[in-house]
């Protein structure tokens, strides 16, 4: 570590350290004279001296320039600058604080506080940037109401819109206009929001169950406004679902979400006035695969149920997070799942759990549901807070069944209502309503790591016994673990009748080793456990290949099969990745051919099913990754499976061709499709491309173009550069379909993705300043396991030299993109110090972010 990075080595923030706010700021009113080179902030604070002390007023502030402070109305000098922060002496219990800044949006490249996307001023907030707006006590327990008021350039920005509702509006008649809004919602300051820009609007309606109308917003360019239907048809059915299933109405007159290009994450859920990255609103079916689609219903719905889960119920501090965003997924996930195929829904979930959790579980940035500390909060948006946060949740759910879960819900919600709450206040609701004691469960909420269960079935005299053992390994930190509460769904099914010999069971391992015993059980039992994917643990268990054949025809739980199909595939690929052996080939492919031949079974589960694991997950099950072992010992079985069963794939690609719909089971049936051509590709090599080329240019929706593209991609024919060359001229000018241009050529299966990474991020096309097409090819290759894990390590070091430049422009994006080196404790000894030798070059960078520097310090400690 150079001396520089020592001595800026960040600030810890320990949640042990939490101490209520010195002082309340009950209200608020902005003021904005917005320009994108030069917008003048003046606020006007109350506040009031919370209990008894004689502590200054604190308040946060970064990247601005201070004009004016006033206290009660008069000019003072006594307030000082302290680490960014600005200090003002007060003298008594409440005070009206003034204060006029300045700020540069067009140069905020960091995408935190107000900054300009595309000719839109907007705002982002979470977690800490409306400090970088105005000085403010900027953390979420200090709740204030919001008097906003906008003058602008009449002709850049028509269009003026803030959190609450609209109360004002003039035309100053010089060329400029002015708004006022008013938000009659206490909230926090990362709730905060405008936008500014030349906007146009998708008009809906939505009135809630007690009979409030509510005007709906759908805010882009004009020219995008096309393709915002399905994303305000998603809002009227997630503002229906949540009344629906949860009890809860939307609270103000109107609601608006406006799509920007630059947006670090997905989306925001600020009071009234949601602000979205244009990839989660625009979409027809020309430029959005079905996959966006979907994604677009869930990241509206994800915001919208923030309104209550989130922001009429906040967090108290940071560590608090998951608070609102492990229920928040978990509610969209519900909303998901009532809108198409809940087996499908479940399956993608955990897929995206397996993908992107449980390595950070794993790994050195591993952490708990509720972390302890942090440097920089922003590196703390994680899987593990989102999609294992949800999982607490659902385990809850589980163990208190359906309708003392929505009583513990309601009790929350009207407990917590106007409130900065806690992990603790969620869990302590549940407990009461459901009854139950959650005592041990709490440990979800402290201790990172995966648990792993041990499964082993035995029978005799009519009696199985399933024997279980819990672990879990320790992480940074936590060395050692306690027991966890497990809830396991368990199952018997008889192996000769294929009849399920009792009814499901909800087993709670709570101890280290437990025994379960099963009576009447009159044939050999196979077992089928965790079913639903009621835990989020790793199961080992001893069953046969065979055993796993059966359960994945027979189970009666569509994720159990799944599952089971999962397995048997994992075994057979770590056998012949670690050994060489192909053994376990011959009862895959039956498998699968039973999972296709299946007529109970819909189009969209099938395609899930059959589908072989990623090459990571496979990674994740050996103790030491071989990528290019595991990339090989995976395309043999794809070639095999597309061989011995060419005539099942042909037939399912070539049913009847219908014209493009968004409905659950034309989408089954495209999906169904494309992962058939995928089969055909890998058992024809280049014969399948000309195939997948017609596919390609006769294809009326994205989603079978990309489909067809993205099996093209991965091949050697001439016709891979024809369809490359088609899809850029035709789609250069959107950014989000071009995105999809560089992303599929960054997860290409070649041998030669490597160099044409590095190639793209020289084309003209290519920026690091904005996040999404930073993702599309830095991103993606960073996850593409055998491109990015060359053996020469020349992948380490493109990843490293981009995210070093990145990190100049955009900290937050940079450091979310790190993690793929963090994972050398995986590799062999070489790439481990190829990988290593990458971090540390980055940890000892001049001038690096504090986002950055945490992830690569501690990536490198491990
Ligand atoms: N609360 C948002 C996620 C979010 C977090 C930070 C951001 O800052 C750049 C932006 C969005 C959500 O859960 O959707
Ligand atoms: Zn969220």
């Amino acid at each position: 570590m150079d001396i520089q990075n020592a001595l800026a080595a960040p600030a810890i923030t320990r949640r042990e350290d939490y101490r209520p706010p010195e002082w309340l700021v009950p209200e608020v009113a902005l003021d904005f004279d917005l320009d994108a080179a030069r917008t003048v902030v003046r606020s006007r604070l109350s506040v009031e001296r919370n209990g008894a002390h004689g502590e200054p007023l604190r308040l946060d502030g970064a990247g601005q320039e201070l004009l004016a402070v006033l206290v009660d109305g008069v000019a003072v000098n006594d307030w000082r600058l302290d680490g960014g922060g600005l200090v003002i002496p007060l003298g008594g219990d409440e005070h009206v604080v003034e204060l006029e800044v300045v700020i540069e949006p067009e140069r905020n490249t960091q995408l935190m506080g107000l900054y300009a996307s595309n000719g839109i001023l907007c705002t982002q907030c979470e977690a800490e940037g409306f400090r970088r707006i105005t000085y403010f006590s900027d953390r979420p327990d200090v709740l204030s109401m919001y008097h906003v008021r906008m003058t602008a350039d009449a002709a850049r920005y028509p269009v003026l819109l803030a959190n609450g509702d609209p109360v004002a509006s003039s035309d100053l008649g010089d060329g400029r206009h002015r708004a006022e809004w008013n938000d009659p919602f206490p909230k926090p300051s990362y709730l905060f929001a405008l936008v500014a820009g030349d906007l146009q609007v998708n008009k809906g309606a939505f009135t809630t169950r007690s009979g409030r109308d509510v005007e709906l917003g759908i805010w882009v360019r004009a020219a995008d406004l096309p393709k915002t239907d399905h994303a305000l048809y998603s809002l009227q059915e997630a503002m229906a679902w949540d009344e629906r299933v949860y009890g809860r109405e939307y609270d103000l007159d109107v609601f608006n979400i406006v799509a920007v290009d630059d947006f670090n994450f997905g989306a925001m859920e600020n009071k009234g006035l949601n602000i979205f990255n244009s990839r989660y609103v625009l979409a027809d079916a020309d430029t959005a695969t079905d996959y966006d689609y979907d994604a677009i219903a869930a990241v509206v719905a994800h915001e919208y149920f923030h309104n209550w889960s989130g922001n009429r119920v906040t967090c108290r501090d940071w560590f608090q997070l998951s608070l609102k965003e492990g229920f928040t997924v978990y509610r969209d996930q519900g909303f998901s799942a009532d809108q198409g195929s809940a087996a499908v829904n479940r399956i993608e979930a955990v897929r995206t759990l397996r993908a992107s959790q449980f390595p950070e579980d794993a790994g050195p940035l591993a952490h708990p549901v509720r972390p302890d500390s942090y440097q920089e909060i922003s590196n703390f948006y994680t899987a593990t807070i989102y999609n294992k946060g949800a999982e607490l949740i659902r385990m809850m759910a589980t163990i208190l069944g359906p309708a003392k879960f929505r009583a513990g819900s309601d009790l929350y919600f009207e407990r917590s209502d106007g409130t900065a709450a806690t992990c603790e206040d969620f869990v302590a609701c549940m407990e009461e309503a459901g009854g139950v004691d959650l005592a041990q469960f709490r440990r979800w909420y402290t201790q990172a790591g995966t648990p792993r269960v041990q499964a082993s079935l035995s029978h005799d005299d009519g009696r199985a016994r399933l024997r279980l053992a819990q672990a879990t390994p320790p992480t940074p930190g936590q060395p050692v673990k306690e027991p966890m509460l497990l809830p396991l769904k368990v199952k018997l099914f008889g192996a000769e009748t294929g009849r399920a010999l009792a009814d499901e069971r909800l087993v709670l391992l709570g101890d280290p080793a437990e025994t379960i015993v099963f009576d009447g059980v009159t044939e050999r039992p196979v077992l089928s456990i965790n079913r639903g994917f009621s835990a989020p643990v790793v199961i080992e268990s001893d069953r046969s290949a065979a055993d796993l054949a059966f359960l994945s025809a027979h189970d009666d739980d569509p994720f159990a099969r799944y599952e089971a199909m999962q397995q048997l595939m994992l075994d057979a690929l770590v056998a012949d990745a670690v050994e060489g052996d192909r053994s376990n080939a011959d009862a895959v492919v039956a498998a699968v051919a039973d999972t296709l031949d299946d007529p109970a079974l819909d189009p969209a589960f099938r395609a899930e099913a059959v589908l072989l694991p990623s090459e990571s997950f496979i990674g994740d099950q050996m103790s030491v990754v071989d990528p290019d072992a595991i990339f090989r010992a995976r395309e043999a079985l794809r070639r095999t499976l597309g061989e011995r069963l060419a005539e099942r794939w042909a037939a399912a690609y070539d049913g009847p061709r219908e014209p493009y719909s968004y409905t659950p089971e034309a989408k089954g049936r495209r999906r169904l499709r494309n992962v058939a051509l995928g089969y055909l590709a890998a058992a024809r090599g280049g014969a399948a491309d000309k195939l997948a080329f017609t596919q390609f240019e006769a294809a009326d929706n994205m989603t079978d173009r990309m489909g067809a593209l993205t099996v093209l991609a991965n091949g050697t024919s001439d016709l891979r550069e024809a369809a490359l060359d088609i899809f850029y001229s035709r789609y250069r000018d959107n950014a989000l379909v071009l995105d999809k241009w560089f992303q599929v050529q960054a997860l290409s299966s070649r041998d030669d993705t490597g160099v044409a990474v590095a190639a793209l991020a020289r084309h003209p096309d290519f920026t690091l300043g904005n996040p999404n097409r930073a993702r599309s090819l830095i991103g993606a290759f960073g996850v593409n396991q055998r491109a990015f894990n060359a053996r020469g390590g020349e992948g380490y070091r493109f990843l490293a030299n981009q995210l070093l430049e990145l990190d100049r422009l955009n900290p937050q994006t940079a450091a979310k993109l790190l993690p793929s080196l963090g994972r050398w404790r995986r590799f062999d000894g070489a790439r481990a110090a190829l990988m290593r030798a990458e971090l540390a070059r980055i940890v000892g960078a001049a001038g690096l972010s504090r986002d950055l520097f945490e992830q690569a310090s501690k990536s490198l400690e491990g």
